[in-house]
């Protein structure tokens, strides 16, 4: 039976973590995958996750099963914080999943089974898990433009250009913030000018929010995606917990699917409980109920926003600090698109041989396509990948 695998390509954004742990350089500097990490290297257990697991273990008296749905109080919790009262809870169905991955795969499967010839429609450049789980569920995928690779920004005439070739009942996706892997991100008037090309088309938009509170804060960082939701009759929004509570093992997530009437909720509702049994029956409760009860516990709540907060300011520190240091020894403004993206992400727009020299002659780790992860950063750090960029060419 074995005999029959052919070995899988690796996922490149993985593969740097073990060739970083390898590289025997003392100085070495980790830009690749995206965790956020603190000035010191560390990936800390947020503060109100702290309180909040000590807390759960005094009151936590039973794990028997929740609800193939996962608990509604943390559906209800997580899509209040994402969509604010934009739309009526009547119309909204929601699943806990493992993690963000775990929505976004359960999404397409919904998307299979309610229309199976629906193509989906991915920025250039996306997260590559995006074509990678479409490819093996055997779904049809185009691809829009999205990177203006010469001002580092989003080619946004030319994004629209390419959505004007999606047919009805065609999915596009979107991140809904700190686009990955470019950290250039639209504008809510553009958020506006694709929601009317979405209605114009009749298409659905399929929002991946992974970064809510790293970019411009927790509510700009929604606007794009309430927008969305505010005007399209049916949207499907993945969501990850990973990222902004500091939960990635714990594999928090959730995927709301917004019916055009409340008339419409109980199917979707009862279909995406139908997927969770499918794939793994309950999803994962832990982390979810860590979040549960920070978003709805007033003192818990405010430390989370406030630590958050820090994390936030402390990349735009980073991004401001790099685009000064490169203004300086470039005598340009070249690179003053690292303090205009936001997230964890920016797309350098180097050669894959200058990401090579970077790693090769400096112990710089970066994803191959140029994308660094600002959190990998710190005050130090900061002046030496400045000169590095600058000594390979960039
Ligand atoms: N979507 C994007 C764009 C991401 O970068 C990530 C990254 O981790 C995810 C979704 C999902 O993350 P997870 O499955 O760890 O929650
Ligand atoms: O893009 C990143 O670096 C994060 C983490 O298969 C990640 O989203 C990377 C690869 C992967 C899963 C998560």
């Amino acid at each position: 039976m074995f005999d029959a695998l052919k070995p899988q390509p690796a996922d490149k954004i993985l593969a740097l973590i073990q060739a970083f742990k390898e590289d025997p350089r003392r100085d070495k500097i980790d830009l690749g995958v995206g965790v956020y990490k603190d000035a010191t290297g560390l990936t800390p257990v947020m503060r109100a996750i702290k309180a909040a697991e000590k807390r759960l273990w005094e009151v936590e008296d039973s794990k028997t099963y929740t609800t193939l749905a996962g608990d509604p109080a943390y559906a209800a919790a997580l899509s209040g914080l994402i969509l604010g009262d934009t739309v009526e809870t009547g119309r909204i169905a929601a699943i806990a999943t493992p993690g963000g991955t775990g929505a976004i795969r359960q999404a397409l499967e919904l998307i299979r089974l309610a229309r199976p010839g629906a193509k989906i429609w991915l920025s250039n450049p996306t997260w590559p898990n995006h074509p990678s789980i479409i490819r093996f569920l055997g779904i049809e995928m185009a691809e829009y433009r999205y990177f203006d690779a010469a001002t580092r920004g989003v080619d946004f005439d030319a994004m629209l250009a390419d959505l004007e070739a999606v047919a009805e009942g065609d999915v596009v996706l979107l991140h809904g913030c700190c686009h990955n892997p470019t950290g250039a991100n639209l504008t809510l008037a553009q958020w506006g000018a694709v929601a009317d090309l979405l209605i114009r088309k009749n298409a659905l938009p399929f929002i991946d929010i992974a970064y809510q509170g790293f970019g411009d804060g927790l509510e700009a960082d929604a606007a794009g995606t309430r927008l969305i939701a505010a005007r399209l009759p049916e949207v499907l929004i993945a969501a990850s917990c990973s990222k902004n509570f500091g939960i990635y093992r714990e594999r928090a997530g959730l995927l709301l699917a917004i019916a055009s009437g409340a008339a419409k909720q109980p199917v979707l509702q009862g279909n995406l409980a139908f997927l969770n049994r499918q794939n793994y029956s309950f999803p994962p409760d832990h982390g979810a109920r860590l979040v549960t009860m920070i978003l709805t516990d007033e003192a818990l709540r405010a430390d989370w926003q406030a630590e958050l907060e820090e994390v936030r300011l402390s990349m735009l520190g980073l991004r401001r600090q790099l685009a000064d240091e490169l203004r300086r020894l470039t005598n340009s403004d070249r690179f003053d698109f690292i303090a205009h993206h936001r997230g964890m992400f920016s797309r350098l727009g180097a050669s894959p041989e200058q990401v090579e020299a970077m790693r090769r002659d400096h112990g710089i780790y970066m994803v191959g396509d140029s994308r660094l992860n600002i959190a990998g950063l710190n005050a130090a750090t900061v002046p030496v990948l400045a000169r590095a960029i600058v000594a390979t060419g960039v």
